[in-house]
């Protein structure tokens, strides 16, 4: 008898959601020279229920010399929910922006497409060498562009919030997170250290910020505490998802 090989969890998902977090992962291997990350044993594959409906997370994580923390995480909500999140965690001794991208697709539409580089700097103002990259990139006209909620005051002038249901304005998508992304890794791998005290404590404080703001988003946490419970689902959020760096 044949036993089926275990897929992964990206071989299931949304096409447009496998294709980016196959190319993420190619990108950070490819510009960056990752190390691994020590996620916590118990936080790096869970599966859950909610309401009857398994809920799936995989998680990868990797440090560099300029991020505390890559992480790419895809999640699976029973048939119809795919899920992909994505943050790079700059260490606090560089003025670098947080690279942060959710992809959400139900149903085969993707119903929420974000992309930013938010500045976590003192007058949260992107450093000058990124808004220059980010105006020379080729705009996009989206059909359906979405609104931010409250909480979304960290993210820059650059933000992309879209809901994608044609299939070129997707390939149109992803192909603008990469270019945020490869722009990120290499203007990153030039940065130089912040050595005084003061300025490392700002950039700390900017990223505490990023953290606590995100942690607000309540459709995230109700898929989580649905499948996990309150208490799980906040120390996920304050140890996998956003957590906030030490100084
Ligand atoms: C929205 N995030 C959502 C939605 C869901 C999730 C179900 C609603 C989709 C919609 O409105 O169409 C769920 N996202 C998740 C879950 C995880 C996740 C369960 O990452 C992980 C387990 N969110 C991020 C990051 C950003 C982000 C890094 O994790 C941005 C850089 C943004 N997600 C974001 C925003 C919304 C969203 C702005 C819309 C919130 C709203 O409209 O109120």
């Amino acid at each position: 008898m044949v036993k089926a090989r275990r897929q992964t969890l990206s071989q299931q998902q949304h096409p447009a959601i496998s294709l980016l977090a196959d190319s993420i992962k190619t990108l950070w291997q490819s510009q960056l020279r990752v190390f691994p990350y020590n996620t916590p044993t118990d936080l790096g594959y869970v599966e859950g229920s909610l309401e009857g409906e398994r809920l799936t997370i995989e998680n990868t994580c990797y440090q560099t010399l300029h991020f505390r923390k890559l992480h790419l995480e895809l999640a699976k909500v029973g048939k119809h929910l795919d899920i992909l999140h994505c943050v790079m965690f700059p260490h606090t001794c560089y003025d670098l922006p947080i690279f942060g991208a959710d992809l959400v697709a139900s149903q085969g539409t993707i119903s929420a497409a974000i992309v930013d580089l938010s500045p976590v700097s003192a007058h949260r103002q992107l450093p000058s060498n990124y808004i220059e990259a980010l105006h020379k990139l080729p705009s996009v006209e989206y059909s359906h562009p979405r609104e931010l909620p409250a909480w979304g005051d960290i993210f820059s002038e650059f933000c992309l919030f879209v809901r994608l249901e044609e299939p070129q304005e997707q390939r149109a998508f992803l192909n603008q997170v990469m270019q945020y992304l490869s722009l990120h890794c290499q203007l990153a791998c030039e940065a130089t250290t912040i050595d005084d005290r003061e300025g490392r404590s700002l950039i700390l404080a900017g990223q505490r910020r990023y953290c606590l703001q995100q942690q607000q988003n309540d459709k995230t946490r109700r898929i989580l505490v649905r499948a996990f419970g309150e208490e799980w689902a906040q120390r996920y959020l304050e140890t996998m998802l956003f957590d906030v760096a030490v100084a």
